[in-house]
């Protein structure tokens, strides 16, 4: 496979203005005929090239050019393109294709989920749909009739406004659709099926009234009520918090069972993951309940940041994925508790992407090079990039931040842009200097902050010395502007801080926190007036997307956790000791001496499950230890089983300890009021449930009875997975296997249920894991054509670690077997589950030779996609 290089950007040489399509769906072949009124680009350098349109995996019936039907000789077809030799400056071309849905597995381009034919055309897929200039900065006006069975498919969609419908003679019915927007093609969407929906509306700020609505299969009509409240509360919270209102009479939203990613912003048709806009409380975990929130509202916020301005190549994704990530992350901090999505937004980005960085599919937010786009929907584009954006808006502060978004809007509306647009845009509207800010764009890699502290008593004086440094697999990049908020805390309270250069603010009587400009390789801050020896506070609600070392000793870390005003900082603190508490352990394990628990460990964890007035998921997260992945990253040459039975030891032992306070916590946080998705009820329940996770590992007969009853009267999906889940990773084997069968029992009809069923057998840590993955994987539920099925087996076995990397390399055999298989079937998804395998620089020696191995099969197979071919030779590189 070819790479491609942002440097060798060229704008397109032809122009569509207006893309006509008509679908005629049938059982065995769909004819696509489509008309485009096409012209020469006057900005292309190149005023006589030939016609290169983009298409795959379709048959060519006819092209005619402006009317006239050209002879074979006229035009040439190979694997990937159409190439019309000759055209004039202006000109209307037309092709009819076939094509086969009910074949395509790989879910881009056109295919069947059930009973509904439907499409997924970010990133490259429009072109298995028709032959076209499938590149986001070819921006067409489109226009669309589908016409299909009428009995079988009376729901007929595609963007825009429904403009007209009518019936023939022989059973099928038509519907056509047309777009007021021009938009690239990645954004063109169609749904044919038998649905049923429900509706509502939004009355938009200056008045237009937008009609919503939520189809589904009938058998899920009763999942679609709080996707449809959040579409509302994010349709509402854009307006009020960017300005943003929606531009159609018409919104819809489409739930399919198929889907490689969880949601697609397409053009006033939405496409949604099931898994990412079904919800109700029997069969829906809070999680899924907050994730359904989020993504409705990613999805939405689209509607600008990446339809109204769109991205001008895929080089350029982080510039709608980054923004909107941000978009929605400040939208589920209004919605619910602030401090807890930063946490948990952290801690994923920390284990993730910190990762992926350090990895050998490391790439900057902008990458530079790929060989298939599909490989860069990473958490890198997408988290990494939404801190770049979180960053920009700090530095500027909120009214200069939302300036700069409104420029931004106003002058590219659209238009198909690129992130340095974006970060202009920030610049002309506030006057900062984001010069140096801009490599976050194009360098990749982790900056190290080693930060170290002096206190002066003579002179009362606090300096802080901050040295950056950032090393990836393939280069070491320049120094970053890193946003570095911080305080410093003495006995009674956050000090005072006069930074030793700069003005005296005389404004702020309660000038506690400030947030440094690291900009060079050192740097030493000097504060004065300090009047006795602080703890530094820093980064400060993560500030800046790196890893800060700061020698604390023990005692500052338990002072940070209790009295840190910041949140994030108190959770850090906490996890930062529940690390050197994990690193004693497995130095003890693997030197064959005793694990002791830091104590300190253990009386804080006390001191959180007594004070009622701590916020209860911050307690819940608090009391989680750092997971082993997270484990694994920090620690060179990684070894999982180590830090599994090292983790595991100080969690039986915390529960033992802590037993009476568990059920304390058990029993104050089990609610009587019915369910509801809401953050004070989602923290009770996170806290009951951590209690019982904690009970359960005590493996006391009152624990066990306690599950149980949980188990057998959840009125909800959180309090029956809960049970469910530790009963799985107990010894209660008969109890278990009861419970699994019951639970099968009753929700086979379930799909998403089921999935979940799947996945807590899938990512149970006791020994035999992989003999049960293989067995559920011949189960009747399991269906490797479906990748949330396949996440739920194959992805959850690869995130239990113990098991995923067994000694014996078992882990990483079944993992490249089921890559082979999916190689063939769905590119998209075996890249994707290549990610641990890539990750085998992270892990003690002989692990790391078994990782290579496994991928080394997989390379020596003939016929890998482009997908697999460039995750896997970058990662053997
Ligand atoms: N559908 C994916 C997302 O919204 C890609 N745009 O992130
Ligand atoms: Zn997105």
């Amino acid at each position: 496979p070819k790479t491609i290089y942002l440097k060798d950007y060229q704008v397109p040489e032809f122009l569509i203005d207006h893309t006509d399509l008509h679908f005629t769906l049938a059982d065995d072949m769909t004819t696509v005929r489509s008309r485009l009124s096409m012209r020469r680009n006057p900005e292309s350098k190149t005023q006589d090239a030939s016609l290169v349109l983009h298409g795959q995996d379709m048959q060519l019936q006819a092209v005619t050019l402006d009317g006239t039907l050209l002879s074979a000789s006229a035009y040439k077809v190979d694997e990937e393109s159409l190439t019309v030799a000759s055209v004039p400056d202006s000109f209307v071309l037309e092709c009819e294709t076939l094509i086969k849905p009910q074949d395509n597995t790989s879910l881009e381009g056109l295919y069947r989920s059930a009973s509904m034919y439907c499409t997924q055309c970010e990133a490259e897929g429009f072109r298995k749909i028709t032959y076209y200039l499938d590149r986001p900065d070819v921006m067409s006006l489109f226009t669309t009739t589908i016409v299909a069975d009428k009995a079988a498919y009376p729901v007929l969609l595609s963007n825009g406004n429904n403009v007209d419908s009518g019936e023939n003679s022989d059973g099928s019915h038509w519907v056509k659709w047309e777009d007021p927007f021009k938009k690239p093609a990645y954004l063109f969407a169609l749904v044919a099926g038998d649905l049923e929906f429900i509706e509502d509306s939004f009355t938009t700020c200056s008045g237009n009234d937008v009609t919503l609505r939520i189809f589904v299969e009938a058998k899920d009509l009763d999942k679609c009520d709080h996707a449809m409240q959040s579409l509302k509360r994010s349709m509402k919270w854009d307006e009020e918090t960017f300005g943003r209102e929606y531009d159609l009479n018409i919104f819809n939203i489409v739930a399919v069972d198929d889907f490689n990613m969880g949601a697609m912003e397409n053009k006033s048709l939405n496409i949604f993951n099931t898994s990412c806009v079904l919800a109700k409380p029997e069969t829906t975990t809070d999680a899924a309940f907050q994730r359904v929130e989020a993504i409705v509202a990613h999805e939405y916020f689209h509607n600008w940041s990446g339809n109204r301005v769109t991205c001008r190549d895929w080089f350029q994704l982080s510039l709608k994925e980054g923004f909107t990530v941000y978009r929605d992350a400040e939208f589920s901090s209004d919605m619910g508790s602030r401090t807890v999505k930063r946490v948990e937004d952290v801690n994923f980005l920390r284990t993730v992407q910190f990762a992926e960085d350090a990895g050998p599919m490391a790439h900057p937010i902008r990458p530079e090079s790929f060989m298939e786009i599909s490989n860069f929907y990473t958490v890198t584009v997408y988290e990494k990039g939404a801190e770049i954006v979180r960053m920009i808006a700090h530095l500027l502060g909120k009214d200069l931040f939302r300036k700069g978004s409104d420029l931004y809007f106003e002058r590219h509306d659209g238009q198909a842009v690129t992130c340095e647009d974006f970060v202009k845009a920030m610049e002309d509207a506030s006057g900062k200097d984001l010069s140096q800010f801009r490599r976050w764009y194009s360098q990749a890699g982790t900056p190290q902050l080693a930060v170290s502290g002096r206190y002066d008593e003579v002179t009362s004086t606090y300096s802080l010395t901050v040295k950056q440094s950032c090393k990836t697999v393939q280069e070491t990049p320049k120094a970053f502007h890193i946003p570095l908020a911080m305080a410093l805390l003495g006995e009674a309270g956050a000090l005072r801080l006069q930074l030793q250069g700069a003005e005296p603010n005389p404004d702020s009587a309660d000038n506690t926190e400030l947030v440094l400009d690291v900009t060079e390789s050192e740097q030493q801050f000097v504060f004065e007036n300090i009047p006795e020896r602080p703890v530094p506070s820093l980064l400060r609600g993560f500030s800046a997307p790196v890893q800060l070392h700061f020698d604390y000793s023990r005692d500052e870390l338990m002072f940070l956790m209790s009295h840190d005003s910041d949140g994030f900082c108190r959770w850090d603190a906490c996890q930062q000791l529940g690390v050197l508490a994990l690193k004693d352990m497995i130095a003890a394990y693997q030197a064959g001496q005793d694990m002791q628990l830091e104590p300190r460990l253990l009386s804080a964890y006390q001191h959180l499950l007594s004070d009622e007035s701590l916020d209860k998921s911050m307690v819940a997260l608090m009391l989680s230890l750092p997971s082993e992945a997270y484990m694994a990253g920090i620690m060179p040459k990684a070894d999982v089983q180590a830090i599994h039975i090292a983790r595991m030891t100080a969690k039986v032992e915390i529960a033992d300890q802590l037993q009476a306070l568990f059920l304390q916590a058990y029993k104050a946080n089990t609610l009587s009021q019915p369910y509801q998705a809401n953050e004070q009820q989602i923290a009770a329940r996170s806290l009951k449930n951590t209690a019982l996770h904690y009970l359960m590992l005590s493996e006391t007969e009152e624990a066990l009875a306690l599950c149980l009853a949980q188990y057998q009267q959840a009125q909800n999906m959180t309090d029956s997975m809960a049970a469910l889940s530790a009963l799985v990773n107990s010894s209660f084997e008969q109890q278990k296997q009861q419970a699994l069968a019951d639970f099968y029992q009753r929700w086979q009809s379930e799909a998403l249920v089921v999935n979940q069923w799947l996945s807590v057998q899938a990512g149970c840590y006791l020994a035999g894991t992989l003999d049960k993955v293989k067995a559920l994987m011949a189960h009747p539920a399991f269906d490797i054509k479906n990748p949330n099925k396949v996440r739920s087996v194959v992805g959850a076995f690869t995130a239990n670690a113990v098991n995923f990397h067994h000694q014996d390399g078992s882990g990483y055999e079944f993992l490249a077997d089921q890559i082979i298989t999916l190689n063939a079937l769905n590119p998209q998804i075996a890249a994707r589950l290549l990610g641990p395998l890539t990750k085998w620089q992270q892990y003690k020696d002989e692990s790391a030779a078994l990782m290579r191995k496994a991928l080394q099969r997989i390379m020596a197979q003939e016929q890998l996609s482009k997908d697999v071919y460039e995750v896997v030779s970058k990662s053997l590189n």
